[in-house]
C-alpha cells in the first residue's frame, strides 16, 4: 500500500500516527506530495488531489480520513482505533478540525480578501468545541485511539500551523493531553513544521 501525505496536514499525520502506533506502517510505503499543484503525484491516482489519500494493493484508492482510519482496523494491526465508543469524540474532534481549517484559509488570502464574518463564525466554533472536549476531562490514554490520535493531530496544527489560535488558554486539560501524546514517537516522527500563520 502507499499513503499519500503532505508534511503540514494534520488530517494526513491522523493516518500516518495510527500507522505507526499500531504497527501497521511496516504494511505501507508512505510518498510527499505537493498539493494544489497540476505536477503533483497524488493526482495520477485520485482525482481529488487531497491527502491522506490510502492506495490499496488491489489499486483501490481511498481519501478522507474518516474512511482511511476505519479501514485500517480491518487490516489486523495491533489495537481497534475506532471502538464505537470513540466515534463521538472523533466527530467532535474532526469538527474543531475542520474550523481550524477553514479559519486557516481564510488567513491565507490577502487580507482584503478574507471574510470576517467566516473568520469570526469557526472561531467561535473551534472554541466552543475545545471547550466542550476540557470539559469532558480528557485524559491521556495508554494506547491512543482514533480520537486520541486525532486531537493530537488537530492540537499539534494549532501548536504548529494555525498559531492564530490560543489554544492552551483556558484548556489544560487539553494541554496536558497534547504536551503527553507529543512526547510519542508516532507524534515526534511525524511533526508538522512551523507556518507563518
Ligand atoms: N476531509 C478531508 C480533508 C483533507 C484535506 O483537506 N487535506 C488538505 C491538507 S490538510 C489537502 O489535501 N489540501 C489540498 C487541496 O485542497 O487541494 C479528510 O478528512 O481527509
Amino acid at each position: 500500500m502507499q499513503l499519500f501525505y503532505s508534511s503540514g496536514s494534520p488530517y494526513a499525520r491522523a493516518v500516518r500516527v495510527a500507522l505507526r502506533e499500531t504497527g501497521l506502517l511496516a504494511r505501507v510505503a508512505e510518498r510527499e506530495t505537493t498539493l494544489r499543484d497540476p505536477g503533483a503525484v497524488v493526482l495520477p491516482h485520485s482525482p481529488v488531489g487531497r491527502v491522506p489519500t490510502l492506495v490499496l494493493a488491489d489499486g483501490t484508492v481511498l481519501t478522507e480520513t474518516a474512511l482511511i482510519l476505519p479501514y485500517l482496523d480491518t487490516l489486523g494491526g495491533a489495537y481497534p482505533l475506532l471502538p464505537p465508543a470513540t466515534l463521538s469524540r472523533c466527530g467532535q474532534v474532526l469538527g474543531l478540525l475542520e474550523g481550524m481549517a477553514v479559519w486557516n484559509r481564510e488567513l491565507r488570502r490577502p487580507e482584503h480578501e478574507r471574510s470576517p464574518g467566516v473568520i469570526a463564525l469557526e472561531t467561535t466554533r473551534v472554541n466552543r468545541v475545545a471547550d466542550t472536549l476540557e470539559a469532558q476531562g480528557w485524559t491521556a490514554p495508554a494506547r491512543p485511539d482514533a480520537a486520541d490520535i486525532l486531537l493530537g493531530c488537530a492540537l499539534g496544527y494549532a501548536e504548529r500551523r494555525h498559531r492564530a489560535w490560543p489554544w492552551r488558554q483556558g484548556h489544560p486539560a487539553l494541554a496536558r493531553v497534547f504536551d503527553t501524546l507529543a512526547e510519542r514517537p508516532s507524534f515526534r516522527d511525524t511533526l508538522p513544521p512551523l507556518s507563518g500563520i
